[in-house]
Formats: structure tokens, C-alpha cells, sequence
């Protein structure tokens, strides 16, 4: 097969979608509130018996009052990576949202079916496009300075378990090592927005019809420009982690509903957040 004018149109216009909504310079982290990653300290360390801790290291032997020591830093501590990491993935929905209205097919369908596909396929998207500030040197998520270099240990103290992030990490690497050109990374992100399959679709058949489009458009892609040496079973790769996505999803959803009820600070979770995560309280 051979790359249609068409389809040449159709994978400029995703990547001129992708580089008007995705900021490789990360300039905008600074305005999201602060990461507060735990110093190390014993309090830190130790947080789970402060009053032991600090009964320990004094001369006292009277507990200190509730609020006097470390019983509230370290509960505090407890999500103290949360209000920025949900600043963070709510710009980024902002900017997934800007990405989907630039697909061809995206604008035409019901508001509707835009805010299933949207919801549903949120998280997933943020994980492929996160794969640009991802690197392999020492799997962080590096996003300027060392301010915003994000290590596991980050997402933890935001709330999220292992179940999700020894997974996430793996996929992450999987990804690199694909060595996607950009014009397979935005038909990827593109094709998963389009899952007809989602919960609450209404015109799966409008839905299909988009994603079959862009599948053969990336089939055709992979079949001409990807180096011979290397384009074998990249398109069943590349499907085979839209599998992953899901199973990913799932174990997000299930974390996200603990961390918005452990939240103690409703307004660590930004409304548009809440809308497409779901709120519990609500
Ligand atoms: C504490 C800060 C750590 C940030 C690490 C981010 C890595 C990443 O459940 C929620 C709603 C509270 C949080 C959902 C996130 C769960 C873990 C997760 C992290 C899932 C998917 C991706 C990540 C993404 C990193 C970036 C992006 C969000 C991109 O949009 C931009 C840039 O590549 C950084």
C-alpha cells in the first residue's frame, strides 16, 4: 500500500494538533501548585509513629500534643505530591481535549459522544503522550528542571500504589523502545480516542468508521516510511498496547476512587478533574 494525498493531509494535520497542544519546553509547570516531595527526614521515615519517634529522640517522657509534632506534618505528608500532580493531568485533560477537536470526525459527532470518548479515554491518552517527557536513562518523567522530574516515588506520595505504577513504568519503557515516528505517536492517541467500545457511545458506528480510517492510514505509514528492519509487527505492536491502556485504565479508575476519598482537602482535586474522573461526593 501507498500513502493516499489524503492521508498524508490527514497525519499533518494530527501532528500540527499534537505540537499546538503539547509544550515540549513544560514552561506552564511552574503555575501548577508546588511538588512537596517528603525530605527524607526520620519524621518522614518514620511517619506512620511520630509519637514513638519523638518520645525517642527527647528527654520528655510525656506525649507531645496532637498538633504539636510530627503526628500532623507526617499525615499531611500523606498526599503532599496530589494538589500538583492533579494541577498537572487537569491542564493536561485541557490539552488532550484541544487535541481531539483538531481530529477530523471529532467536532462531528454528538457533544454527546465527545464527552464519552473524552472521559473514558482521558487517562489513557495522557499516558501515550507522557511517553515525550519519559526517558529510559532513569525512568522519570522528565519535564524540565529537577523540580519537575517525576520518579515513581512522586506518584506514591500523591496516592497512587504499585498496582499502577511497576505497570505504568514497564509500559513506559515498552514505548521507547517502539521508537515511534510522531506521525505514529498521534495516529496512536488518535485511534484510542476513537474506541467505539466505550461506555455510553451512542453512534459506534460514526466512532468506527474514524478509527478505521486512521488504522489504515497508520497501516499504510508503517507499510512505506517505517525502516524495513524494524516495521515488522510494529502495527500489532502498537494495537497489542491499546490493550494495555485498558488494563491500565482500569487499575487508575479503582486507585483515583480511593485517592478522592482519602482526600481530606476537596479542593486538592480541580472541578474538571472531578468531572472526568467522577466526583464521589457528588
Ligand atoms: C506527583 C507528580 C508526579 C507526576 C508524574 C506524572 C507521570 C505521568 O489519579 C489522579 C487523577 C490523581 C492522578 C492520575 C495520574 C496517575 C499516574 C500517571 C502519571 C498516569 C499517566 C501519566 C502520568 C505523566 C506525565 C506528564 C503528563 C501528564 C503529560 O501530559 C505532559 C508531560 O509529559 C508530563
Amino acid at each position: 500500500p501507498q500513502l493516499l494525498e489524503e492521508q498524508e493531509r490527514l497525519i499533518a494535520t494530527l501532528i500540527e494538533a499534537h505540537r499546538k497542544t503539547y509544550d515540549a519546553s513544560y514552561s506552564d509547570f511552574s503555575q501548577f501548585r508546588p511538588p512537596k516531595r517528603g525530605d527524607g527526614s526520620p519524621e518522614c521515615r518514620n511517619a506512620t509513629n511520630p509519637f514513638l519517634m519523638s518520645l525517642l529522640n527527647s528527654d520528655m517522657d510525656e506525649l507531645p500534643k496532637a498538633s504539636a509534632s510530627g503526628a500532623e506534618a507526617a499525615a499531611g505528608d500523606e498526599l503532599s505530591m496530589l494538589p500538583h500532580l492533579a494541577d498537572l493531568v487537569s491542564y493536561s485533560i485541557q490539552k488532550v481535549i484541544g487535541f481531539a477537536k483538531m481530529i477530523p470526525g471529532f467536532k462531528e459527532l454528538c457533544t454527546e459522544d465527545q464527552i464519552s470518548l473524552l472521559k473514558a479515554s482521558a487517562i489513557e491518552i495522557i499516558i501515550l503522550r507522557s511517553n515525550e517527557s519519559f526517558t529510559m536513562e532513569d525512568n522519570s518523567w522528565t519535564c524540565g528542571s529537577n523540580e519537575f522530574k517525576y520518579q515513581i516515588g512522586d506518584v506514591m506520595q500523591a496516592g497512587h500504589k504499585l498496582e499502577l505504577l511497576e505497570p505504568l513504568v514497564k509500559f513506559q519503557v515498552n514505548m521507547k523502545k517502539l521508537d515511534l515516528h510522531e506521525a505514529e505517536h498521534v495516529l496512536l492517541m488518535a485511534i484510542c480516542l476513537f474506541s467505539p467500545d466505550r461506555p455510553g457511545v451512542q453512534d459506534r458506528c460514526r466512532v468506527e468508521e474514524v478509527q478505521e480510517h486512521l488504522t489504515e492510514t497508520l497501516r499504510a505509514y508503517i507499510a512505506c516510511r517505517h525502516p524495513l528492519s524494524c516495521k515488522h509487527m510494529l502495527y500489532t505492536k502498537m494495537v497489542e498496547k491499546l490493550t494495555e491502556l485498558r488494563s491500565l485504565n482500569e487499575e487508575h479508575s479503582k486507585q483515583y476512587l480511593q485517592i478522592s476519598q482519602d482526600a481530606v482537602n476537596k479542593e486538592d482535586l480541580p472541578p474538571l478533574l472531578l468531572e472526568v474522573f467522577g466526583n464521589p461526593t457528588a
